[in-house]
């Protein structure tokens, strides 16, 4: 009698412990979906991943050099997230805006999952209610007119559709969906794309990101997507929330900040990061949610001690799981060190810090499995 008891209470205190852990808002996400998203919540506690945009497909001097990567050549490991841009998918185009082929794209997708790291997309789509006009073509109420017009809609679902195929095409060795962080329509508190801020009115920008994630995952059924929602710089939590989509909506809480000393005289971004690194912060652990600097960097890294001095005094013990920086397109155009580049100590003793982590810390936490075995 007393084990039955104890069994029966066992069996409540499990399903007890097993509500505490949140779920992606996609109730019907894969297994692996499931996993990451407990096991960033998990690993957020330990340090926060290094990530890279394009980081496998080019760097400064280099183009599909397979195993390549420029955080590779200097910290001997690849970085442990990923970031890639599906802008032109929209249009049927072979390649992306940046010009990497999607069937590249999602070789490398392939690689980063198979080795133990996470990839995040995001889109830089052209203007669904004129098609020739790019993200930062701002038009007033594109949004507003792509619900009103019919060919617009039709055309915006289309759109979807591709992107659908696209996510439903990558796949791990045994014929799993492969995780994806999905950031779309970023950098909204700005005033450069067509979704951004003075062009799309909140309840707009909130219609149209409740669609798209309605659409991908009741009726296209893709299951292998976790959503972040990352502003451009922001003074408030009423002002990070403004266009906010419903907890029901978004899985990641992320912002985008970049370092530009040129229009910064007295050298205000670490303080003024920082201070949006603990907003996050405090709204992520509020709605129990993962929260990240979803994209940054300082442009060429002048700054010899740039990792070291400004990056990780903003990033570090805050829970953040990730950070990114953006692409290295061309000399004239880099956020990551290369080979000999004057930051790559700094860049050295950053990867080396403990509450830092790349590949091979972030391959040993088995992102996709279950948490706790
Ligand atoms: C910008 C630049 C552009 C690029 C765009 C979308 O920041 O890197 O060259 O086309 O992002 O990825």
């Amino acid at each position: 009698m007393k084990i039955r008891f104890l069994l029966i209470m066992l069996g409540w205190l499990f399903v007890f412990v097993g509500q505490g852990q949140s779920l992606p808002i996609d109730k019907k996400a894969t297994a692996q979906t499931k996993n990451l998203f407990a096991n960033l919540q998990r690993v957020s506690n330990k340090g926060t991943m290094f990530g890279h945009q394009d980081a496998l497909a080019y760097g400064i001097g280099w183009k599909y050099q397979p195993g390549r990567s420029d955080v590779k050549d200097v910290a001997g490991e690849y970085p442990a997230l990923f970031g890639w841009e599906v802008g032109h998918l929209e249009l049927n185009k072979p390649m992306s805006l940046d010009s990497v082929p999607f069937d590249k794209m999602r070789s490398f997708i392939q690689q980063a999952y198979a080795q133990g790291g996470v990839n995040t997309i995001s889109w830089h789509l052209n203007n669904p209610v004129d098609p020739a006009k790019t993200s930062w073509d701002k038009a007033d109420s594109t949004i507003h007119q792509l619900f009103a017009d019919k060919t617009a809609f039709k055309r915006y679902n289309s759109w979807l559709d591709n992107l659908a195929n696209f996510l439903k095409s990558l796949k791990g060795p045994q014929g799993e969906y492969i995780p994806i962080i999905f950031r779309p329509f970023h950098e909204h508190t700005g005033g450069w794309f067509w979704w951004g801020r003075g062009y799309a009115a909140p309840t707009e920008y909130v219609q149209l990101w409740r669609y798209t994630v309605d659409y991908l995952r009741d009726k296209k059924k893709v299951h292998n997507l976790l959503y972040a929602y990352s502003t451009d710089r922001f003074t408030s939590r009423e002002d990070y929330l403004q266009n906010w989509p419903g907890d029901e909506y978004v899985d990641i809480l992320g912002f985008d900040l970049y370092h530009r000393p040129e229009s910064d005289p007295y050298n205000r971004w670490v303080a003024d990061a920082r201070k949006m690194v603990e907003t996050v912060r405090d709204l992520g652990q509020e709605k129990k949610k993962v929260w990240a600097f979803t994209e940054t960097g300082l442009e060429g890294v002048p700054f010899a001690n740039w990792w070291t001095g400004f990056l990780l005094p903003v990033i570090q013990d805050a829970g953040l799981s990730y950070v990114m920086v953006w692409r290295n397109a061309r000399l004239t155009h880099f956020y990551a060190p290369y080979s000999k580049h004057p930051s790559a100590n700094s860049f050295k003793l950053f990867v080396n810090h403990p509450k830092v982590l790349f590949e091979q810390k972030i391959a040993a936490e088995t992102m996709y499995a279950p948490v706790g075995k």
